[in-house]
């Protein structure tokens, strides 16, 4: 049965003018190695630590400002969002399409909140906590190419025509504001489109991001700004010690106008500097040490790093599935084409290498979570092949091949085809990062004994779901496998209103 919202009744919890407040149990272990009569032996103890959360339930108006506002998931996103606002429906060769927020874990997924008279009881995810509703967002953003957001649209050729044909009128005034460019960080093949640029100096590049976000808030009257990534894949910038290391290097840097500082960091430098959430959706190590450092003492949301959305997710999936029934993957190969901009981008080595890395490191802690199956050191073969096939256009191909060893030497093969629109895959993905992000900035927390509530770290490892390589905060253990970061997220909201974790235990029936 589905319920469309609900209200916790505990005295642990308290719904007030603008606030709620819960007491928190959290259970958790601690680890001893024990030597008592020479007989090593690790000891569990069980612990609980009492946690207060404060969400501050005062919903603003949201503007969001993309970087890459023109490209295939900046206009996708957008007109998905015009289309749901108002009410589109569209003719395809099927049927008549309503505008929908499928693939969105905040708007179009459930949780469990308890059985009734023997029935299962769901509700809406974003039902748990208020949050924005994604019909009010104001968008806006850069591009490096000034096209307007309807023609950028028909360039995607994401949409069905008829879709196309009604958002028109809505984004034809939309216009990216220009862009930081640098070729020497993305393809040489993106040249062309690159008509829309900042000049000056790295630092007057930054001044002019600060100006824009400023201007835009002003313009829209929005209380609330985030900026998320979604321009092309950069390069790794090198990260080198004295230039981009700790914070006062990078501004030094900054100063000097370094080569090696990104347009992607500049970006994010000025989103801290202004207390913006920033996302990073692409693979580039945008957030180098410095800037981490600059967002840690600022205590600025950034979050990322690349957009997890078919292969990948699948992967953490069925990596999890496999190591987690005892069957031991021992090589992975996927290879996937596209034909959209972002494939042919992804055609120079040193951005497939960017994406190479994030798509790869996807499976190491679930191989590191079973010493049964791994010597230490030991890892599956694990190749990715990317190849820009242009008449596909935004239909990428993805294909995989899994084998495992299995009982007594048995071997599996597991081979996947996955055919999907890139963009409709990305855009409710980013829709659900800026709605966390923002969130996530309106909760605080204390443990017992902490004096005074503060917010989450400023690394946001509770958007992790959401990105194929989870940045967390310097020491923090990452974690891939989606049904513990989907758990971890749920189980975070679920805190803030008094509720324990969902543990599928369903003692009541046993
Ligand atoms: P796209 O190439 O269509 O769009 C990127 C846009 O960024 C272009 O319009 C380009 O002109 C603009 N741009 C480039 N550098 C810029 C800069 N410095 N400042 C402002 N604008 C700039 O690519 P698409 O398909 O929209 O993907 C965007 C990013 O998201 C890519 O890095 C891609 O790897 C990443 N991504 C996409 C996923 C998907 O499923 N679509 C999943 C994971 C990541
Ligand atoms: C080719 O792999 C293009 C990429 O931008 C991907 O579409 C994107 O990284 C999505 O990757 P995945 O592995 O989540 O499907």
């Amino acid at each position: 049965m589905f319920i469309e919202s609900f209200k916790v009744e505990s005295p642990n919890v308290k719904y007030t003018e603008g606030e709620i407040h819960s007491v928190y149990n959290y259970e958790t272990t601690e680890l001893v190695h024990d030597n008592r009569n020479g007989n090593y032996q690790w000891i569990v103890k069980p612990k609980t630590v009492q946690y207060e959360f404060k969400t501050d339930t005062h919903v603003p108006k949201l503007g969001v400002m993309l970087v890459g506002w023109g490209g295939n998931n900046g206009c996708t996103l957008t007109g998905g969002v015009i289309a749901n606002r108002e009410g589109v429906s569209w003719a395809t060769k099927d049927k008549v399409q309503q505008a929908n927020y499928f693939g969105s874990l905040t708007q179009a997924s459930t949780i469990r909140v308890g059985s009734f008279n023997g029935e299962e009881i769901y509700a809406p995810f974003k039902s748990i906590l208020p949050m924005v509703n994604p019909d009010e967002i104001v968008f806006g953003g850069w591009d490096i190419s000034d096209m307007n957001l309807a023609d950028a649209m028909a360039r995607a050729r994401v949409f069905d025509i008829d879709l196309q044909k009604q958002l028109r009128p809505y984004m034809e005034s939309m216009v990216p504001l220009p862009g930081i460019y640098d070729p020497d960080f993305i393809a040489a093949n993106q040249g062309s489109r690159a008509n829309n640029v900042i000049k000056g100096t790295k630092k007057e590049q930054l001044d002019q991001i600060i100006k824009d976000i400023r201007e835009f808030k002003e313009k829209n009257k929005v209380d609330r700004v985030v900026v998320l990534w979604t321009a092309n894949t950069e390069r790794y910038s090198n990260v080198i010690v004295g230039l981009n290391d700790t914070m006062e290097n990078l501004f030094a840097s900054l100063e000097k106008n370094e080569a090696e500082i990104s347009p992607s960091t500049l970006y994010a430098i000025a989103c801290v500097l202004e207390n913006i959430p920033f996302i990073n959706g692409s693979p580039q190590n945008t957030f180098v040490p410095g800037l981490i450092d600059l967002a840690i003492r600022r205590n600025s949301l950034i979050g990322g790093d690349d957009f997890k959305s078919g292969q990948t997710k699948m992967k953490s999936v069925l990596v999890d599935f496999l190591v987690g029934a005892g069957i031991k993957p021992t090589s992975i190969v996927s290879y996937n084409h596209l034909g959209n901009n972002d494939g042919m981008n992804l055609t120079a080595p040193q951005t497939f290498r960017s994406k190479e890395i994030s798509k790869s490191n996807v499976v190491d802690d679930m191989v590191s979570s079973n010493a049964i199956l791994y010597e230490p050191g030991e890892h599956p073969d694990h190749v990715v092949v990317i190849k820009y096939v242009p008449y596909v256009g935004d239909s990428k191909r993805a294909m995989d091949e899994y084998t495992s060893e299995i009982f007594m030497g048995g071997k599996n093969t597991i081979v996947l085809h996955n055919t999907c629109e890139d963009s409709l895959l990305a855009a409710p993905i980013i829709l659900d990062l800026v709605l966390l992000a923002e969130l996530s900035t309106r909760i605080q927390l204390k443990a017992d004994g902490e004096g005074k509530f503060h917010s989450f770290h400023p690394v946001a490892t509770i958007l992790s779901y959401l990105t194929k390589a989870p940045l967390v905060p310097p020491g923090t253990p990452v974690v891939n496998a989606l049904s513990k970061q989907r758990a971890m997220l749920e189980n975070i909201l679920r805190a803030c209103i008094g509720l324990s974790p969902e543990n599928n235990m369903i003692l009541e029936y046993k």
